[in-house]
């Protein structure tokens, strides 16, 4: 067969093939099985200048009947967002994120989902979520857990907006095609514990009630930031881990895991003028600048940072931070490394020489 000939056959065979829903791998196989994670998610950055004012005017406009459910702003990756019609709401290829407001006097109804989600409270106070009967005070710099499939709701009986950080692994469960959601059949639930219950069962670190030996889902319900503050402090008088200086996770104290069950956290504090060694690592994360200033090289783009503001470090990509403030700066972020770690997908790498070199400033 000469060659003309045969790539007309192998034409009319791709076609044929492609009519019965089939395909050849000998073409695609670089494309579906890549050297290295290609993730459809960018490093980005939001300042917090330029998302408040929506949050702000999404309080004129939203009321939270069940229309409304929650008000929330969320974060489009640009390598995403138009990859489904109706707008990905995706910050990572598996995680989700958002700024939820809450005006005084405001509820947001129960519901329930197998989505897992976590809080990290921005600014506030007098604002309560309820999680399966146990009503939770929320004030800034506090981290929250909502376990996947537990009623869960929210309550404001303070008199200023209650505004914070929401992160749910709704792409990745999109993707895998078992999302379910359901609402409590009244507005509110019924509070069944006493106010903050974690907080009294859990002040003092290492130590366990012994009734939640089994209570394996939601033990310790909120993580207040003068805890963790405190224990940053203490960590900081030791020698910092050479890619996230002082950082501290959020755990459930009964298993060692993760708090927010598919989704890990921490709260990390670079002292004055830090700078991390790079590295990357299978898993994808979200930065939320809790205080501070200063810049994060990712992929050898520099992404300046202030107070308010939420960049995201795709998976597999070289990454640094660098305290230019004069105070400690205090980082939040949320990660999806337990699913990698489930997954035994996990694994890092050390950036050769340290430090990645700076080719262009992110605008
Ligand atoms: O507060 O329950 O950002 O169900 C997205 C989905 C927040 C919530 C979000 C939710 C919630």
């Amino acid at each position: 067969m000469d060659m003309q000939s045969l790539d007309e056959r192998f034409r009319v065979y791709y076609e044929r093939l492609k009519e019965k829903h089939l395909g050849p791998l000998w073409n695609s196989i670089g494309s579906i099985m890549t050297k290295e994670p290609k993730p459809k998610s960018i490093p980005y950055l939001w300042k917090w200048k330029d998302v408040a004012p929506f949050v702000k005017e999404a309080g004129e406009l939203v009321t939270l009947d069940r229309g409304g459910e929650r008000r929330v702003v969320f974060f489009r990756n640009p390598g995403v967002a138009d990859l489904e019609p109706w707008g990905w709401g995706a910050a990572t290829d598996t995680l989700y994120a958002g700024i939820q407001l809450l005006l005084p006097g405001e509820k947001a109804p129960s519901h329930r989902h197998n989505q897992s989600a976590i809080r990290f409270i921005i600014q506030g106070s007098g604002a309560f979520t309820i999680v399966e009967g146990e009503r939770i005070a929320m004030e800034a710099g506090d981290f929250l857990i909502t376990p996947a499939g537990l009623w869960h709701d929210h309550v404001h009986e303070g008199d200023e907006p209650m505004i914070w950080l929401d992160c749910l692994d709704i792409p990745l469960l999109y993707k895998l095609g078992v999302m379910f959601f359901e609402n409590f059949p009244e507005f509110n639930q019924p509070v069944t514990f006493p106010d903050n219950y974690a907080l009294l069962r859990y002040s003092a670190p290492g130590l366990r009630p012994i009734q939640d030996r089994n209570n394996l889902v939601a033990p310790q319900t909120v993580f207040k930031w003068s805890f963790t503050k405190q224990a940053l402090e203490r960590l900081g008088q030791l020698e910092p881990d050479p890619y996230d200086a002082y950082a501290m996770e959020y755990i459930n104290p009964v298993t060692g895991e993760a708090a927010g069950q598919t989704i890990g956290a921490m709260m990390q504090m670079l002292p004055p003028g830090h700078h991390t060694r790079a590295h990357r690592h299978v898993h994808s994360a979200i930065y939320h600048v809790f205080e501070g200033s200063g810049y994060t090289v990712i992929e050898g783009v520099r992404f300046a940072w202030e107070k308010g503001d939420t960049f995201v470090i795709p998976n597999w990509a070289w990454h640094e931070h660098v305290n230019t403030g004069s105070r400690s700066a205090y980082l939040f972020s949320t990660n999806d490394r337990p699913v990698m770690e489930r997954l035994r997908l996990e694994r890092w790498e050390e950036y050769p020489n340290g430090h990645q070199v700076v080719t262009a400033e992110f605008q």
